[in-house]
C-alpha cells in the first residue's frame, strides 16, 4: 500500500513546484539522481528508524535542504537535530507551505517547524495519487480523521494527533475516491488512526460512500483499523459493510484483561468477552485483521501459550504480534522512566520487563510468531474463520454474460499466474515440496466447508498472505523457514514449544526442523 504521508505532503507543494516520489517500498532510491532537487523531504515512523538515519548520511552530501517530517521525528526529534537541515513536528498543512514559501523567496527558514494548531480536516486538500507510480501499488491510502477518543498507555495516536477525533467532510471524501478511482486503484485503505473515533460522522458518511459506490459499480474495496467498541454497534458495521469494507483492522493486543486493564484499554473488557465481539464483528460479514503485543507488567511466562490460544481461536489469519515498545511522548514512556526501568542498552527492547527476563521476552515472543504462523497454525485459523462467516452469494458461470464470463476467465488467469509465481518462489527458497503436502489437505478442508468453501481467487490469497508472514517471522527471528528459534534462557522453569506442545529435550537441545 502507499503511505498517506507522501500523497498529502505533496499535495500541499504549490503547483509551479515540481514535486517527485520516491518510495523504498516499491523502489531503490537512486541517491545520484536527486542531486538537482532543491529540497528533499524524508518521513518514517518508528521501525523505519534505522533506514531513515541512513537515508539522512547518504542525502548530507546533495545541495538541497533536507528536510524531516513524520511520526518518529515528532516523537523522537532529538535524533534529527545533527541529520537535516529542517524538522517539521506533527501535523505540517501549515508549517509546510509556510517553509516552501520562505524556500521560494529567498527568505531564510527556521529549523524547527511545530504547527500551533492542529489542523482542520475540511481544508485538506486532495492527496497527489496522481504522482504514485503506476502498477506498484495494491491499494491507496485516504484518510477520513485524525485523532481517537481513547487512552492506551502506549499509543503515540493520543499525544501526536489528539483525543478529539477531527474529520474531513463528506464532499472532500468523495473527491479522494474519485482521485483514487481515475489512478487505477481498486482497493483503498482508510488511513484512520480509529476509523469509529467519532461514530456519529462515520455513520454520516459511510451512506455517502455506499451511494457513491452504487453509481460507479462499486469499484473500489475499503479495509480501515478500528476499536473493538464497533462490535457494540451492528448498525455501524452493516453500513460498513454495505459501503464494501472487506475488512477491519483491530487493536486487540491481548487476552489477559489485567494486562489490558494495565495499559488502559478499557474498551477491550467492557461487556462480554474479546471472543463474542469478534465474533459478532464477523457474524455480519466484515473481516478481521488483529494487532496483538506482549510484554506487559502483568505478562508472565504463560502469556505466550495464552496468546496462541486465543490467536487460534480468534479464526483471524493475518495479524501482527508486538513487543511492547514505549514511544517517547506516550504515557507508557513517562511512567518506565519514572520507574528507572528505561534500558536502552538493548535497541530490541528498551525497557526492563517486570515479570520475565529481556532474553525470557524475546525469545517467547519469537517462539510465538514461529507457532502462529507455521503453515498449518495458520490454515487452521483461516478455516475457523470461514466456517463462523456468512457467505457472499456468487453468481454462478451458467447465469453469466459473455463479458462477464469473460472478465472473470481473466481475473481466474491472472490469480493463476500469481500461484505459479509463489510456487516458483517457494521453490527457490526449497520450501515448495514441504508446503504442496500441506496444500492437499487444506483444498480437502476447503472442499468440506461446501458453501462457505473458498474459491480460487481466494485461496491462492490466503497462500501470498501466508508466505509473507511466514518470510517477515524468518527475518524477525533470524532463522530458517519452519525453525523454531530457542529460548535463550536464565531460567530453569522456560521451555521451548513446538507446534502447540511443550518440546521434547531432544527438540530442546538441537533447533528443530518441521
Ligand atoms: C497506514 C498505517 C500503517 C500501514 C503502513 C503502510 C505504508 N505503506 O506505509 C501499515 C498497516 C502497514 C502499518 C504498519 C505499522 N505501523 Co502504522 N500506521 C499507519 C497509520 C494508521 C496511517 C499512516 C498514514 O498514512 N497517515 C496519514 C498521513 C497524512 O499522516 P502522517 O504520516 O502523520 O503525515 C502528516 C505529518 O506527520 C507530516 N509529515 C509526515 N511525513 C512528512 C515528511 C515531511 C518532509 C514533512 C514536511 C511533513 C511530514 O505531514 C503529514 C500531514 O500533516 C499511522 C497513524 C497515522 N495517523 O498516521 C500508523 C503509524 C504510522 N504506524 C505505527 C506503527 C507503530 C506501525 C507498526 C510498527 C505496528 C506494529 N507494531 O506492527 C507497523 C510497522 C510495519 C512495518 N514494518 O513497516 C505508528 C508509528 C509510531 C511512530 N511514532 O513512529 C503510527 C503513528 C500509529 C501508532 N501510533 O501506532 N501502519
Ligand atoms: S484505540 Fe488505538 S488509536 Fe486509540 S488510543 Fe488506543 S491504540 Fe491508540
Amino acid at each position: 500500500m502507499a503511505n498517506g504521508a507522501l500523497v498529502s505532503v505533496a499535495a500541499l507543494v504549490p503547483r509551479e513546484h515540481e514535486v517527485v516520489i520516491v518510495d523504498e517500498n516499491v523502489e531503490e532510491i537512486k541517491f545520484e539522481k536527486l542531486r538537482r532537487f532543491d529540497v528533499i523531504g524524508v518521513t518514517g515512523m518508528v521501525v523505519q528508524a534505522d533506514r531513515m538515519f541512513e537515508i539522512l548520511e547518504m542525502l548530507r552530501d546533495l545541495p538541497a535542504t533536507i528536510v524531516v517530517g513524520g511520526p518518529l521525528v515528532t516523537v523522537k526529534e532529538e535524533a534529527f537535530t545533527d541529520l537535516c537541515d529542517v524538522r517539521f513536528i506533527g501535523e505540517a498543512e501549515e508549517t509546510w507551505p509556510d517553509f516552501l514559501k520562505s524556500i521560494a523567496t529567498g527568505q531564510p527558514t527556521a529549523k524547527r517547524y511545530a504547527q500551533a494548531e492542529k489542523t482542520d480536516m475540511t481544508k485538506v486538500p486532495v492527496p497527489r495519487f496522481d504522482l504514485l507510480k503506476r502498477g506498484r501499488y495494491g491499494t491507496a491510502p485516504v484518510q477520513f480523521s485524525r485523532g481517537c477518543p481513547f487512552l492506551c498507555e502506549f499509543c503515540d495516536i493520543i499525544t501526536i494527533f489528539g483525543r478529539r477525533p477531527r474529520v474531513k467532510t463528506a464532499e472532500q471524501v468523495l473527491a479522494e475516491l474519485d482521485a483514487v478511482l481515475a489512478r487505477g486503484f481498486r482497493g483503498c485503505f482508510l488511513v484512520d488512526d480509529n476509523f469509529i473515533g467519532n461514530k456519529l460522522e462515520a455513520k454520516r458518511l459511510l451512506p455517502r460512500i455506499i451511494e457513491w459506490q452504487a453509481a460507479h459499480g462499486f469499484p473500489l474495496e475499503f479495509v480501515t483499523e478500528a476499536s473493538i467498541n464497533l462490535a457494540n454497534d451492528q448498525e455501524l458495521i452493516d453500513l460498513m459493510v454495505e459501503a464494501n469494507f472487506q475488512s477491519v483492522f483491530i487493536g486487540i493486543e491481548t487476552p489477559r484483561e489485567e494486562s489490558l486493564t494495565e495499559t488502559r484499554k478499557h474498551q477491550n473488557v467492557h461487556g462480554d468477552s474479546l471472543l463474542a465481539k469478534l465474533e459478532r464483528i464477523r457474524a455480519r460479514g466484515l473481516g478481521m485483521s488483529a494487532g496483538f503485543i506482549v510484554g506487559f507488567d502483568h505478562d508472565d511466562e504463560r502469556i505466550f501459550d495464552e496468546q496462541f490460544e486465543f490467536i487460534q481461536a480468534s479464526g483471524i489469519p493475518n495479524l501482527s504480534i508486538s513487543l511492547l515498545t514505549p514511544l517517547p511522548t506516550t504515557p507508557l514512556y513517562d511512567r518506565l522512566r519514572a520507574e528507572g526501568r528505561l534500558d536502552f542498552s538493548d535497541p530490541d527492547l528498551i525497557y526492563l520487563p517486570k515479570q520475565m527476563t529481556r532474553e525470557q521476552l524475546k525469545g517467547g515472543f519469537q517462539q510465538l510468531l514461529h507457532r502462529v504462523f507455521d503453515v498449518n497454525a495458520y490454515f487452521d485459523r483461516v478455516f475457523t474463520g470461514l466456517a463462523n462467516s456468512p457467505r457472499k452469494r456468487r453468481g454462478g458461470w451458467l447465469s453469466s454474460s459473455v463479458r462477464q464470463l469473460a472478465t472473470r476467465m481473466l481475473f481466474s488467469a491472472a490469480w493463476a499466474a500469481r500461484a505459479a509465481k509463489l510456487a516458483l518462489v517457494m521453490a527457490r527458497e526449497r520450501q515448495l515440496r514441504r508446503h504442496v503436502r500441506v496444500l492437499r489437505e487444506v483444498l480437502r478442508r476447503n472442499r468440506a466447508l461446501g458453501p462457505a468453501a473458498s474459491n480460487f481467487a481466494e485461496m491462492v490469497n490466503h497462500w501470498i498472505s501466508y508466505w509473507h508472514f511466514a518470510c517477515v517471522t524468518r527475518q524477525i527471528s533470524g532463522t530458517e523457514f519452519g525453525i523454531v528459534p530457542k529460548i535463550k534462557s536464565d531460567s530453569a522453569n522456560t521451555q521451548s514449544v513446538v507446534r502447540g506442545r511443550v518440546a521434547t529435550a531432544a527438540e530442546n537441545s538441537a533447533i528443530q526442523f518441521r
